[in-house]
């Protein structure tokens, strides 16, 4: 391969002139138009692949650079990525986007028209997915040579609307018209092999006779650093039907449908995101979704490995595989059948490599969550894959009898097959086995995993275990998203460099001091309200926006505003400070709790609004569809962050971050990463309450729960939960008050008078605009340590043991 291919082209001019003849000659060549006659959607390709052009530049001399490098490269596997719009991104990574404009405006285009078909590629539901993208983005930042391997969905999450207050769903074609952003990579299509059973040979080597194949088709889309010339990509696996998939006898005897039978069947695998979030989803369909992702990456991973190496033992040393949850777990017994079958290794070496070429990071304590598959399932889509997680497990529960004699129930707990009362295979237990280092997502819930869901495995190899708490992408949700603070916060600090190097934030503080600084903070807060256009923008602005999940507790925040609801109207007279309470966030369409609050926060929201007695100082808003674009205009607007999930439930959550460095003060639970936020910002400038997590476990396990007596003894409690029951709100939502009065899972009942007394304290707060003010810079001055970039330090230096590799010119 001669990689200096391309690399003696004429440099793409830097300024708007060149820009503007690079776009015509894009219109021209690309889209065989003119400016005269091309459509808004001409005009944003043509857009897009001269911005495009430029990171490509970069591409190429990234490629070289790590070709010559031959380093050791992390791939990040993920089913998941929520990339967010990519063309303001890549502009403002690029250096065009000043330039972009002028030349458009020359051109007679209107900028925000042309920007405004940009799409938001959808390939993730939540925190797990945005974290991968955010993590692709400070690798590149760092100079990390990596590759993101994930599915290119047909479909991303659904589209969220409401009708009637309710959640509807409706499917997101998001290349409808096509994705400039995407390089096709045909060469590089693998063979997946699913089903049928296995064979010896007369070496007495194991071959897999497939059932059905089916081809994957990699593209890929690019991940440009901050600041550097390094462009890394995410490759994204399309399924397509293999040639012998197409019965021409058929189709030639007129079976039209019957003909693309077997394609269609095969592409359906890179269909649809599956639309759950934090629970486990027990679907054939799924499972080969994740061995499809697994096998095609692995096998273009080996591919890149021998463009430079010969020797398997290099293996590991070139190669760090980072398995994002359990999805991509059947990456290790797919490595250990590649190695043993196909590349003729013993087991003991192939292990070896294996095992010191993963890694694992676990998102999440919920049980539920935790993936199993059934054994049959198994056995019937991957028969090798299952063979070799029956020697794994051999060989591993051999190692706990050695160190635990006669411990059967630790052997029962730990094995990769649960037994009882289905046998299953479990991921997460594979993951352990199988890799090198297992992390949690923050403090506490690394704490938890060796405590609690991970104990005996951390009490078998201690030093696996490790926490690298999340982080964001300083680029994404601050620069782009909120361009007005950006620019006071440079101009505060004298310098821009913060950017990339977020801790600079603490040069804030002695701002609080400046009487002129403040003013600009609160006029740049009051302004992205404005922008976002919900409600008052001299109200507190009370946001939550998250996946709608019983955990997360968008219940109490609802028992809150009625509470406050009912307040109002028993008093009416008295001065209280005006609210808006916004939620966004999408509920997965079977998860039916959560779409009950959905439709329950809609109908208190359409009560209050007719009530004039209520509506000039309190306003519930929940616009649809929340994603990352949503999630940028939102953030920014936000005076207070709702993170209130029950203590020991949230992995990490990572708006929580978001909202803090943009200004806004917490309300939360000593959850997740709540807790080091408050460590960072300081006890005086976040709103604490609530049950820690080892109050909470035994009020749950101690058996004695009764949130009928929460109700009982609390006046407003009891009050807020009879309006519900009594249809007060359009007649909607009585199952959320049965639940809660029920079993009440997340003891939100418990933590009502709590939470309602920290909102009385915030609104306190609130009324004392100085000290809201300080605690607002501070809030952004002291979360540097939620840059994604910091989180990148940490996998680099205690997982990943990588080195940045420079690009130059
Ligand atoms: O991952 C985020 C965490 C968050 C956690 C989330 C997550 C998913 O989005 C999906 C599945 C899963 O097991 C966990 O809920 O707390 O911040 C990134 O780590």
């Amino acid at each position: 391969m001669d990689v200096r291919n391309g690399m003696g082209l004429r440099p793409l001019g830097t300024s708007a002139a060149e820009f503007e003849q690079d776009l015509l000659s894009n219109l021209y060549y690309r889209r065989g138009t003119t400016v005269e006659s091309a459509s808004t959607q001409d005009a944003y390709e043509t857009l897009a692949l001269t911005v495009r052009d430029r990171l490509a530049e970069r591409r190429v001399r990234t490629a070289a650079a790590h070709y010559a490098a031959n380093p050791r490269w992390v791939y990040y596997l993920s089913a998941e990525y929520l990339l967010g719009k990519q063309l303001e991104q890549n502009m403002l990574y690029s250096g065009t986007d000043r330039i972009a404009r002028v030349a458009m405006k020359q051109l007679g285009l209107d900028p925000d028209e042309v920007e405004g078909l940009d799409i938001e590629p959808g390939l993730g539901n939540g925190g797990l997915g945005r974290l991968a993208a955010c993590l692709l983005d400070a690798m590149a930042t760092l100079d990390i040579p990596a590759v993101g391997y994930g599915i290119r969905y047909d479909l991303g999450i659904f589209k969220q609307a409401f009708k009637d207050g309710a959640q509807v769903e409706k499917p997101d074609d998001w290349t409808y018209q096509g994705n400039p952003w995407e390089f096709p990579a045909p060469d590089d299509q693998q063979t997946v092999f699913f089903y049928g059973h296995t064979e010896r040979d007369e070496n007495g080597r194991t071959q897999w006779i497939p059932g059905e194949i089916v081809l994957g088709e990699p593209s890929h889309m690019l991940v440009p650093g901050h600041g550097t010339d390094t462009v890394n990509i995410v490759r994204l696996w399309r399924a397509r039907g293999s040639e012998s998939s197409f019965d021409l006898s058929r189709f030639s005897a007129g079976q039209y449908a019957e003909a693309v039978d077997e394609a269609v069947h095969a592409e359906n695998i890179s269909k649809v995101l599956y639309p759950d979030d934090s629970t486990e989803l027990g679907r054939e369909l799924r499972l080969k979704q994740q061995y499809f992702l697994v096998s095609c990456s692995l096998r273009d991973i080996i591919r890149r490995f021998r463009l430079r190496n010969t020797d398997w033992a290099e293996f590991p040393k070139k190669t760090v595989i980072q398995l994002n949850d359990t999805h991509p777990t059947l990456a290790i017994p797919e490595l250990m059948r590649l190695l043993v079958d196909e590349e003729g290794l013993g087991w003991d070496l192939a292990w070896a490599l294996t095992k010191q070429t993963f890694a694992y990071t676990c998102h999440t304590l919920l049980p539920e969550a935790l993936e199993t598959w059934p054994v049959h399932m198994f056995e019937r889509l991957l028969p090798r894959h299952l063979e070799i997680v029956y020697e794994i497990n051999e060989r591993f529960l051999a190692e706990v009898r050695d160190r635990f004699p006669g411990d059967v129930d630790r052997l029962r707990r730990m094995s990769i097959i649960q037994e009882e009362p289905e046998r299953r295979v479990r991921m997460a237990n594979l993951a352990v086995v199988g890799t090198q280092a297992v992390n949690g997502v923050a403090e506490l819930h690394s704490q938890l995993l060796a405590e609690t869901t991970l104990r005996d495995f951390a009490d078998l190899w201690p030093t696996k275990f490790h926490n690298v708490t999340n982080g964001i992408s300083p680029r994404r949700f601050i620069k782009l998203a909120n361009p007005t603070l950006s620019s006071l916060i440079t101009e505060g600090l004298g310098s821009d460099a913060w950017i990339n190097d977020l801790d600079q934030l603490t040069g804030l503080e002695r701002l609080t001091g400046d009487a002129a600084f403040r003013e600009k903070w609160r006029a740049v807060k009051r302004a992205n309200k404005v922008r976002l256009g919900l409600g008052d923008p001299d109200s507190l602005t009370d946001v939550m926006i998250k996946r709608f999940h019983e955990y997360k507790r968008q219940q109490l925040n609802l028992l809150h505003i009625i509470t406050l609801y009912q307040r109002i109207k028993a008093s009416p007279g008295r001065a209280y400070a005006p609210r808006t309470v916004l939620f966004a966030g999408k509920a997965a369409p079977a998860y039916h709790a959560a779409k009950h609050i959905i439709r329950l926060i809609n109908a208190v929201a359409a009560v209050i609004d007719a009530d004039p007695a209520v509506s000039p100082y309190l306003k519930v808003v929940f616009p649809p569809n929340y994603n990352v674009t949503l999630g940028s205009l939102i953030i920014p607007a936000a005076d207070l962050s709702e993170q209130i999930s029950l203590a020991g439930k949230e992995a990490s959550g990572t708006g929580n971050m978001k909202l803090a460095l943009n200004g806004a003060l917490t309300i939360g639970t000593l959850d997740g990463a709540n807790i080091e936020i408050r460590d960072r910002v300081g006890a005086d400038n976040f709103f604490l309450f609530g049950l820690d997590t080892p109050a909470a476990l035994e009020l749950r396990h101690g058996g004695a729960y009764q949130p009928r007596a929460f109700y009982e003894q609390d006046e407003e409690l009891r009050s807020a939960l009879d309006a519900i029951l009594d249809g007060k709100f359009l007649g909607v939502g009585r199952e959320v008050a049965e639940s809660l009065l029920g079993r009440d899972e997340y003891l939100t009942l418990a933590d009502y008078r709590s939470y309602i007394d920290c909102q009385e304290q915030v609104e306190k707060a609130w009324a004392d605009t100085e000290q809201w003010t300080t605690s607002s810079i501070l809030n952004t001055a002291r979360s540097g340590f939620f840059s994604a970039d910091r989180t990148v330090r940490d996998y680099a230096a205690g997982i990943w043991h990588v080195s940045p590799v420079q690009v130059t010119r």
